[in-house]
């Protein structure tokens, strides 16, 4: 342990300061929450090693970070405005000539701009635990400080390749294995700061500056890297600019710079940077809801009602998060059925690594029971009903639970469009009933929606987002309408794309457009996977209060009454056997015969076309959900999308892609579109407004 006498603490300024201890200079950042390389750390780190540049005393450097974690990159909140000196790049090259030696301490995530900063120090010691990454082509961008020149020398073209490419972080074990840290240290951050800086002074720790080391040169690498973005990732624009960056590295350290900094600022300029970085913020902003400062009631246990596909996945996601499940169904076979899926989707779990087979064994033996009767669901904190989308069932439940549960339980409910105002008023305590509305597969997809009722309290509000946090999901608040924010959108759009069927364009030449623009999947591979069952009975449901100006297009019913719900039952749209998913002839002929009942003239659609008459519904239904405060902001409708429904996240969402396309030009684009059905297509009060006033859906999501 090191044995120098504090001698005081000096503020540089509000978030750097120094401490001279012996012959150590010691910097501590304190930025919180995350330490971002703001331009007051910037300014303040530069000054601090200018002073202890300058003291005579000082031998050696030691730098760290307070709080949770050393710099954990950039600040992004920077970004787009414009660049205050110190730059970033600068002040590695700054950190890397400084004559006497440097060592940095890495702890908590030390990401992007933060590991560029370590990498230009002299030497790196990393506590256990430490998350090490260069995470920038997430957020459309590359390491623009020097990590596409310094990684390669330090870890290798491969591997930094690999890192810089994904954006995924490694552990300090993995760093240290590949040389991007020298040693793992034990102990509070100050202190190993300070003991590294006596080894470096020794020779205990190798003291080497990265940018006189030369990367081993490895051509096969970079070609690799390149043939396997080509196909992966053919859409993005900053992975293949971060490949011709890292091949930079064999040129001296600034020339290699220099070429970064080019393509930096390609990446900075280019739209997939603003979709992308919106959308980081994005899941940051739906945890600001009102109902954020009440306490969430404590969860230790949760009933699950319904061993369905949801419900099977619920109760997986619930399992894998370390809670307790009781899985009910109304019969011994639907438990067996409900047993074998969660099974299944736990083998799943296993297989990409995300559990152990043990694991699997101890979920399965302890955590999970199962029963035939709502009685067993007594004393658990919180249900989830996941049973088939009928009212009066869903009713019953409720009304069942309130007799049954325990007072204070959370009573919810997966319906994914009914109402949950007509389900709480079934019981005595509507203030304990919310909509959480999980997307299937529920175990694996990150969106969740709390679908807040009239009467629900916050707490229980703050209770759903609590569980979101706890199962890793981006909750999202919506208000009650017939399918939340999400599914109300959706049923908008997939009209706008029945009608771009019946006119003549194929579920195949839609699912392709889509798919070009950047969803996952097309509208018909979605319905396919999502069961064409459940559209149908909603198609039933709504069929009464239908308006007669309504343009309705029944092929998907037309499916389903041969039995044929999508990818569950091998075919729908499309046909699901062991030659992988192919057009279905029989639905093609489905289509033709409807087309001809209806009178219609097949016409051709270009995919530019399809593509822009989707985005438009899915806009102009967007837009509706906000003038009626069903979202809070346009910035959740973009999280719904980004989390739930494959929306291309280099796109921002819907709305983001909104203020991309402007208010004006989709007000030309639906008063055109309504020459053909004025019905369907008509603007919005708050659309036109906004195309006269010029006010942005980004204005929107900053007014408080
Ligand atoms: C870069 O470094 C570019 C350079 O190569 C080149 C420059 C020339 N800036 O996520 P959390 C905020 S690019 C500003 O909830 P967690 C965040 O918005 C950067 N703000 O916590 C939130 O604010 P609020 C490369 C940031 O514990 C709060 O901090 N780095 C930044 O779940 C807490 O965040 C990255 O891409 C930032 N860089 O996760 C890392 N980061 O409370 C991005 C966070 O007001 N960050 N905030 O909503 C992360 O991945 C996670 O935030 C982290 C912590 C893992 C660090």
């Amino acid at each position: 342990m090191h044995s120098g006498m504090p001698t005081g603490t000096s503020a540089i300024n509000d978030v750097v300061s120094i401490e001279i201890i012996g012959n150590t200079g010691l910097i501590a950042l304190d930025n919180p929450p995350v330490n971002a390389a703001s331009h007051a750390v910037r300014t303040g780190l530069w000054q601090a090693l200018e002073t202890l540049q300058q003291d005579d005393g000082v031998q050696v450097i030691a730098l760290y970070g307070k709080g949770r974690t050393f710099i954990a990159g950039a600040d992004i909140r920077e970004f787009g405005k414009p660049p205050q000196d110190p730059w970033l790049p600068d002040l590695c090259n700054f950190i890397e000539d400084t004559e006497k030696p440097i060592v940095c301490l890495l702890h908590g995530t030390t990401l992007g701009g933060g590991l560029e900063v370590a990498m230009s120090c002299h030497a790196r010691v990393a506590l256990p635990g430490t998350r090490v990454g260069l995470p920038e082509v997430t957020l459309g961008i590359l390491p623009g400080a020097g990590g596409t020149q310094r990684a390669p020398r330090l870890a290798g073209v491969a591997f930094a390749l690999d890192m810089i490419t994904s954006g995924k972080p490694v552990s300090a074990e993995v760093a240290l294995e590949h040389g991007l840290v020298d040693r793992i240290g034990e102990g509070e951050p100050r202190e190993v700061a300070l003991q590294a800086a006596q080894d470096l002074v020794s020779g205990a720790l190798p003291r080497r500056k990265t940018g006189e080391l030369a990367a081993t040169p490895d051509q096969a690498a970079i070609d690799a890297m390149r043939t396997k973005l080509a196909k992966t990732q053919a859409q993005l624009f900053s992975p293949h600019k971060c490949v011709d960056a890292v091949e930079a590295c064999h040129l001296p350290i600034r020339d290699g710079m220099a070429e970064e900094r080019r393509l930096y600022n390609a990446c900075m300029e280019s739209p997939q940077r603003a979709g992308l970085i919106h959308a980081f913020f994005s899941e940051r902003a739906v945890t600001k809801v009102p109902e954020a400062a009440a306490e969430p009631r404590e969860i230790r246990s949760v009933g699950v009602i319904g061993g369905g596909t949801m419900g099977s996945g619920i109760a997986t996601a619930v399992l894998l998060a370390g809670l307790p499940v009781t899985l009910t169904e109304r019969d011994q076979a639907g438990l067996e059925r409900g047993t074998d899926t969660i099974a299944g989707n736990l083998d799943g779990a296993v297989k990409r690594g995300k559990l152990s087979a043990e694991g699997r064994e101890k979920i399965l033996s302890d955590r999970l029971s199962t029963s035939t009767d709502l009685k067993a669901l007594a004393d658990v904190d919180l249900v989830i009903e996941a049973v088939f989308e009928e009212m009066s069932v869903k009713r019953e439940i409720f009304g069942t639970l309130d007799t049954v549960c325990k007072p204070g339980a959370v009573l919810a409910s997966n319906t994914s469009y009914l109402d949950i105002n007509d389900i709480a008023a079934t019981t005595g305590r509507p203030e304990d009933v919310i909509g959480l509305h999980f997307f299937s597969p529920a175990h694996v997809m990150r969106l969740l929606e709390v679908v807040v009722a009239d009467k629900t309290s916050p707490e229980v509000v703050a209770t759903g987002f609590a569980l979101a946090k706890k199962l890793k999901k981006i909750a999202v608040r919506s208000g009650v309408c017939d399918g939340f924010i999400g599914n109300r959108i959706m049923t908008f759009y997939k009209k706008a794309a029945d009608y771009m069927m019946m006119d003549g364009a194929s579920p195949e030449e839609i699912d392709t457009a889509m798919r070009g623009f950047g969803f996952a999947m097309g509208p018909y591979q979605v319905a396919d996977l999502a069961g064409l069952d459940i559209s149908w009975a909603a198609n039933k449901r709504r069929a009464a209060t239908r308006p007669k100006e309504e343009r309705y297009i029944p092929i998907a019913d037309r499916i389903c009454e041969n039995s044929w719900f999508g990818r569950k039952t091998g075919q729908g749209f499309y046909i699901y056997d062991d030659n992988g998913p192919r057009p279905n002839p029989e639905a093609l002929s489905i289509i033709d015969a409807e087309r001809e009942n209806a009178g219609v003239t097949p016409r051709s659609f270009t995919s530019e076309e399809i593509v822009e008459r989707f985005m438009t519904a899915m806009i102009l239904e967007g837009v509706r959900v906000l003038e009626e405060g069903i979202a809070l902001r346009p910035i959740d409708i973009d999280a719904v999308f980004l989390n739930g429904y494959g929306f291309p996240r280099f796109r921002g969402g819907p709305m983001h892609t909104a203020d991309v396309i402007g208010a004006g030009e989709l007000v030309r684009r639906i008063e055109a579109y309504a020459q053909e059905d004025s019905y369907y297509w008509q603007v919005p009060e708050l659309l036109r407004k906004m195309a006269e006033s010029g006010e942005t859906f980004a204005e929107m999501n900053t007014r408080g």
